[in-house]
This record gives structure tokens, sequence and C-alpha cells, in this order.
């Protein structure tokens, strides 16, 4: 018997500080939607944002996309480390500078706690460079165990975020 795939609204946080940070949004936001199984849904502005974490490293520019996707949450995540690795990610010091991070924000409503993966992602709810664009796209939202999105920016003030 022939099932269709059940699609599953996601949420993907974009960031980059290295190499021409808006340019990395840009490709790594097509890389994203020409995955067989993913389609785009929306896309924030790009947004400039100081350094969570260690200050010795430059500003970053952060984005939010929403997507369907047919793939399960662990495929989702193997086909965006894939990216990141694509575009010369590199893991080496922990909360240092990177070409490309990929996260996965939401999927669905669902709560995910595997070792490789959390969802809600861990921190999604105190950082501004995630709500704001976030709102943006989907004012509406609920973050499952979290609250009302709109809830969770009232209590996360603007710290230099910019919109570009
Ligand atoms: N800080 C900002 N502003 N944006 C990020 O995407 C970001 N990502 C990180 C750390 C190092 C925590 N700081 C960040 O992983």
């Amino acid at each position: 018997m022939h099932t269709t795939p059940t699609k599953v609204i996601a949420y993907i946080g974009l960031g980059s500080n290295l190499e021409n940070p808006s340019e990395q949004i840009h490709s790594a936001r097509a890389a994203i939607a020409a995955v067989t199984g993913i389609a785009e849904q929306g896309f924030s502005s790009l947004y400039h944002s100081a350094p969570m974490g260690p200050q010795d490293q430059p500003d970053y520019v952060n984005a939010v996309m929403a997507v369907t996707t047919e793939l399960s949450p662990l495929e989702l995540l193997r086909a965006l480390q894939a990216i990141e690795n694509s575009h010369g990610r590199v893991r080496a010091e922990r909360w240092g500078a990177r070409t490309l991070d990929l996260d996965i924000l939401l999927y669905g409503e669902q709560v995910i706690e595997l070792p490789d993966l959390t969802i809600p992602h861990i921190g999604m709810t105190e950082r501004e460079f995630v709500l704001y664009p976030l709102h943006e796209i989907a004012p509406q939202l609920d973050i499952p165990n979290k609250g009302k999105l709109v809830e969770l920016l009232e209590h996360c003030p603007l710290a230099g975020l910019k919109r570009l």
C-alpha cells in the first residue's frame, strides 16, 4: 500500500560570523530548499547580532527559515549537518566563530530528547537572534513546553539586534 509521507512544519535557525556571513546564509537557504523532502515556506529578514558567548569573535548574521518536511528529525539533522560541512564548517572551539550554524529550532509540536538532538532547541527561548526572526515569520507560534512566542519575546530585551 502506498502512503503519503506526512509533512511537518519545522523551523531552522541559521547563523554565520565568518567568510561573508550574509552570503553564507543566502547559499545555505538555497541548499536547504534544494533537499529532497524539504520545501521552504518562509524566510525571515537577515539580522545583525552581537555574539552571545565569547566576545572575541566577529558579529553574527542570523535568520530563521520555515519549511515543511517529510524527513524525520534525525534525517533533517543529518541533511543540515551535511550543508554545514559543505560550507566549510569546522567544529573547533565550543561557542566559537563559525562559517555556518544550522539548528533545528522546532519540529512540528514535538518535544525530542535524543543524544544528538534536543527540540525545542536549547536556549532558543532566551536568544534575541532566534525569537525576533521567528516572530517575523510565525507570530502566532506556541513553543512546546515554553509558552507563546509573543510572551517569550516580552522577556527578551533587544540587546543590539539589527534587521539588515
Ligand atoms: N551569537 C549570535 N549572536 N548568533 C549566533 O548564531 C550564535 N551562535 C552560537 C554562539 C557562539 C552561542 N553565539 C551566537 O553558537
